[in-house]
Formats: structure tokens, C-alpha cells, sequence
């Protein structure tokens, strides 16, 4: 077993370095029967390095939009109108770094320290969900973020929570309940702006329009372009399509944006009755591309806060982990 993983020292160091010999060709198809079967693989279990190295990618990525994902409305606390609304969005950011916690957790039983993931965020060689390289600019885009980036998010979350790796699909379940609670917290919010003033409810409807394509963006590009999609629903780590996922999202919230008296930005938008496929105007993948790579409206803000707590709380885990190197000060 390695650190929290039951890899070995050498095998992870050759996966590291792209190994790409071939499987057992036997061992490979009982991996395959398995996991059509419904059964869970576990960390001790033998894996294909494919497996195992799309796993770390996509986990990790999931860790890293948790973390960073709390930034946008981390930014709101100081500034939330009421304390009811306070205390929840406190609690919420709290929620989210808890998920990054047990996602990193769950990405470490494949073998990839901790400290290599944050190391990997932070120069930017790792990704993070594209949404959460966009500002919250009004207190209606928390409202926003609140209601549909957690809808989004519970859409992918709940049907990925029945794939093959025992570790994440547990860690998705227990994400998706607290998940719920912030999907409450945010449709209150957004009710509360739709049914508000003229003035809220222009607010919303700006924040929407803002909001509108990095949402369409969140479900990965369209299955044509997707490069891992294939292989993970093989392998039932992605229990549906990015386009799947989608069509899904558009199906449960489009009716609950547009009941509260809001417009959807895209006049393209329609349902086709007969297949229940939505189709929508081109949501500029350019975009897309350009914000995952780092060159987002926040992506630079965003990682410079990584790197701020990296430089300003190494005590925090000097003091956990090598307690002989921190200085006790008495108090006066
Ligand atoms: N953002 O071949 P595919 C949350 C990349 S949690 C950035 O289709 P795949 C909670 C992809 O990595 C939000 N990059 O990829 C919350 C790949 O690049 P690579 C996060 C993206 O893996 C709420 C390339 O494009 N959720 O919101 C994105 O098969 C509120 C080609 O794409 C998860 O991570 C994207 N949106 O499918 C927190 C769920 N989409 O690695 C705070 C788990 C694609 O080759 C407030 N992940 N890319 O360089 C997944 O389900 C999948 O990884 C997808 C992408 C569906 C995101």
C-alpha cells in the first residue's frame, strides 16, 4: 500500500510517466465483466492504468471545482443581504471545501498525494470546472450560482453516484444530500429576486444572461468533440453523456426559470416533443476552450488565492504535520 493507496511505489512511478504496456489481456476482460455486472471496484482491487489514470484526472478536476468553486460566493459572505442569508452562504462555502476534502480523499486512494494535487492546481497544469472562472458580480448571481450551477451539478452528481469506483460513487452520495440543501438555499434566493422588485428582477434576469452559457459549458463539449467520454461509460465512471447530462438539465430547469417570469437567453432553445432532445443556439465552444486552458475573465484571481493560502497558512499544516517545527509563542 502506498500512502493512502494500494498502489505500488514503482507501478505508481511508471504510471506517472505515461507507462502504456500492455494489460493482461485475461485479467482486463474479468475487469470488464465486473464492473457490466454493477460491481464496484475498490482501491485494492487489480484496475487497468487507463482506469486508474482517468479516475485521478477526473476526480481530482471534481476536487479542484469544489475548492474553487467556493471563491465566487465566498466573495458574497461579507455582503449578503440578512443574516439568514449570512449564516447559509457560510455554511454552504463550508459544504464545499468539506466535498473537496472527501473528493481528494477519494482521488488519493488511486495513488496521487494531496499535496501533488493542490501542487498540480496551482501551476495550472490541472484543471477545474470552467463556471467557476466567471465573476459573481451582483448578489443575484450567487442566486444564480445557488439554484442552477448546484442544479447542474446534482444532475451530473446523482447519476455518477452509480458508477463502478466504490470511493467517489460514495463520496457523490453524500455530496448530493448537502448538495440539496444548497439547491433549497439557492431557489429561495432566486424566488425571492423573480418575485422581488422591478429592479431584483432585472437584476436576476442580467445575472441569468451572464450565467446562461458557462452553464451550457458545464456538461462538457458537445459528445462529438468530448475525447474521454467513450471510454468512461465503458468503463461506467460517467453513467451518461456530456449531451445526455445536458438534455437533462435543460429538461428539469428551463419550466422552473421560466414559470418565475424569466427569459432564457437563447431564442434557439426548443424541445423537440417527439425525441424529448433539446437543441440550442452555438454556445461558442471557442469560449469554452479558451476559459479551461486559464484564459477566463477570473482564472488568474482564482489561482492567485490558491497561492495565497499555500504561502500564508503552511503553519496550518506544519502545525498538524510536523508539530517539532512549529515554535510555541507563549502568551503575554
Ligand atoms: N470545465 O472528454 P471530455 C460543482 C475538459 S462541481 C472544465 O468530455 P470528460 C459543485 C475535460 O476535463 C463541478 N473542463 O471530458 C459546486 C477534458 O480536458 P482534459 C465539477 C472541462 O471528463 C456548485 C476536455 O474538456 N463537476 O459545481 C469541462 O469525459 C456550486 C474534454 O472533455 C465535476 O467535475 C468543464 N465544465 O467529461 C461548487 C463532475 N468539461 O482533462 C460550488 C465530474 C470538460 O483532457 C458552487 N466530472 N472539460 O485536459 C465529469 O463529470 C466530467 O469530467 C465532465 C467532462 C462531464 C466535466
Amino acid at each position: 500500500m502506498y500512502g493512502n493507496a494500494f498502489v505500488d511505489p514503482d507501478e505508481w512511478k511508471k504510471l506517472k510517466k505515461g507507462d502504456k504496456t500492455p494489460e493482461d489481456p485475461v485479467k482486463l476482460e474479468a475487469f470488464q465483466a465486473k464492473i457490466d455486472r454493477g460491481e464496484k471496484i475498490e482501491p485494492s482491487d487489480w484496475m487497468p492504468k487507463e482506469y486508474r489514470r482517468q479516475l485521478i484526472r477526473m476526480i481530482e478536476q471534481h476536487a479542484n471545482s469544489e475548492l474553487i468553486g467556493a471563491l465566487p460566493e465566498g466573495t458574497w459572505i461579507t455582503r449578503a443581504p440578512g443574516f439568514k442569508r449570512k449564516m447559509a452562504i457560510i455554511a454552504k462555502v463550508q459544504d464545499e471545501i468539506g466535498h473537496a476534502q472527501l473528493l481528494y480523499n477519494a482521488a488519493e486512494s488511486l495513488g496521487k498525494s494531496r499535496v501533488a494535487m493542490l501542487n498540480d492546481l496551482m501551476s495550472g497544469k490541472a484543471k477545474y470546472s470552467n463556471v467557476f472562472n466567471y465573476p459573481a458580480l451582483t448578489w443575484a448571481d450567487v442566486a444564480v450560482i445557488g439554484f442552477l450551477v448546484d442544479g447542474a451539478a446534482i444532475v451530473n452528481q446523482l447519476i455518477n453516484s452509480k458508477g463502478s469506483y466504490g470511493p467517489y460513487c460514495r463520496a457523490l452520495k453524500r455530496i448530493c444530500a448537502e448538495e440539496a440543501f444548497h439547491l433549497k438555499q439557492g431557489h429561495d434566493a432566486f424566488v425571492a429576486l423573480a418575485t422581488g422588485t422591478p429592479k431584483q428582477q432585472s437584476m436576476l434576469q442580467e445575472a441569468l444572461n451572464r450565467w446562461w452559457r458557462p452553464l451550457i459549458h458545464f456538461f462538457g463539449p458537445s459528445d462529438k468533440q468530448s475525447v474521454h467520454g467513450e471510454t468512461l461509460q465503458r468503463w461506467k465512471v460517467k453513467m451518461a453523456s456530456n449531451d445526455d447530462m445536458r438534455n437533462k438539465f435543460f429538461d428539469q430547469y428551463v419550466p422552473k426559470i421560466t414559470e418565475v417570469g424569466l427569459t432564457i437567453p437563447d431564442p434557439e432553445l426548443r424541445k423537440d416533443e417527439a425525441t424529448g432532445e433539446w437543441f440550442y443556439g452555438d454556445p461558442d465552444w471557442d469560449e469554452f476552450f479558451r476559459v479551461i486552458k486559464g484564459d477566463g475573465p477570473c482564472n488568474k484571481e482564482r489561482l492567485a488565492v490558491r497561492h495565497w493560502v499555500n504561502e500564508n497558512h503552511q503553519w496550518v499544516s506544519d502545525a498538524l504535520l510536523r508539530p517539532d517545527r512549529v515554535r510555541m509563542v507563549p502568551l503575554a
